[in-house]
């Protein structure tokens, strides 16, 4: 059987199988892709109504890609008090925001309460919000900074109403390469021991990838490996999302930016090879809405969601920092011949726009 012959046939595909559909004709791989996007979802795509709230910029780790944590390029050096971010919160959840997305720096001195406290405020006043809170960076900084294991910071997480964990801070799993784009940081074993023990938990999380810096295809397919991996085990990641890479104002020097025909074969590529994650999310904070439209071909469907205001990539460069109106949102799913379904921070679905 060549590859074709099994992907067709739904068998697993391993490394070598994966690495050569990067040389498969575009259209063919994207077809491939969206027969298995098609079987698994038809022509829904899945969005939700939500807010990004990123509360501080300071940390104790530096990331070289990163443009958002206050550093010597990026001198605005902020922290959200409680009551600025219920303010937000009273405000959005008003206006009919389901999630907020709560994800910050590494910042050595606000005290664990701050980043814990607020999540139990949150819920107190709105059971019904989504929080989506603390990636497994967080987590590992939390841990190392507070003198506590990861289950029990996961345990606090839990306790304080955080209800799903976001897929940040994954970057890419190969260790040579994430030590030289974010040394210090939480490690690959790390990141998905912490995921491992938040499934374990019962509860959900997403897992992303961020690529078109100075990675290989080769890196990109033994994170995808190592995602299904763990998938198998627990069957806790909702999506899968690739971030790509944004060049502004940061410390990497990227001289040519991924194409987005190389974005676009990733997305089917990663829809293939993570025959057990469920959703391929396309995020058009790193993608463009466009681009994000155009990989409903190629397997994505989801396109996460409104955002409202989001910090990390659009300091980056992304033309996000005030997210997207959903009336247009919903046009431009429609437009682009697919339908646009709203969905909730786990994917049950609550309404056809
Ligand atoms: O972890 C940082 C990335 C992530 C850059 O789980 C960059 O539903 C591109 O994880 N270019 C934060 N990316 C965003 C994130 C996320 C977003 C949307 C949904 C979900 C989810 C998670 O942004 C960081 C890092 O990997 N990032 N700098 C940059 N220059």
């Amino acid at each position: 059987m060549n590859v074709k012959e099994k992907i067709l046939a739904r068998k697993r595909i391993d490394f070598d199988e994966a690495l050569s559909l990067y040389e498969m004709d575009f259209f063919e791989l994207g077809e491939l892709a969206n027969t298995i996007r098609e079987e698994k979802h038809g022509k829904k795509t899945y969005f939700n109504i939500n807010r990004h709230i990123n509360p501080t910029n300071i940390c104790a780790d530096v990331c070289k890609f990163c443009a958002y944590a206050a550093n010597r390029k990026n001198p605005n050096p902020y922290t959200m008090s409680h009551d600025e971010i219920m303010d937000i919160v009273k405000k959005v959840e008003a206006n009919g925001v389901k999630e907020v997305h709560i994800v910050s720096a590494h910042n050595p001195d606000t005290g664990l309460d701050w980043y814990l406290k607020i999540f139990k405020k949150i819920k107190k006043e709105y059971p019904h919000l989504h929080i989506k809170a603390l990636t497994a960076a967080e987590v590992d900084f939390l841990a190392r900074h507070y003198d506590k294991t990861y289950d029990e910071i996961i345990d606090l997480m839990i306790d304080n109403g955080v209800d799903s964990m976001p897929g940040g801070g994954a970057e890419i799993f190969d260790t040579e390469l994430r030590d030289y784009i974010c040394k210090g940081k939480v490690t690959t074993e790390q990141w998905l021991d912490i995921h491992r023990k938040w499934h374990k938990r019962g509860k959900k999380s997403n897992v992303t990838m961020l690529f078109g810096h100075v990675e290989k295809r080769e890196h990109r397919i033994d994170h995808m490996m190592q995602i299904r991996k763990l998938q198998d085990e627990t069957n806790g990641f909702n999506a899968f999302i690739p971030l790509v890479y944004q060049t502004q104002n940061n410390y990497l020097k990227i001289k040519e930016p991924i194409t987005a025909n190389e974005i676009l074969k990733t997305m089917a590529i990663s829809r293939i090879v993570l025959d057990n994650v469920p959703n391929l999310k396309a995020y058009w904070v790193t993608s463009t809405v466009n681009l994000a439209l155009v990989a409903q071909e190629f397997g994505a469907n989801d396109l996460d969601g409104t955002i409202e205001k989001e910090s990390i990539n659009s300091a980056a460069g992304a033309k996000s920092a005030n997210g997207v109106d959903i009336t247009e949102f919903v046009g431009l799913i429609k437009n682009s011949g697919f339908i646009p379904v709203e969905r909730d921070s786990i994917y049950q679905e609550i309404k056809e726009w």
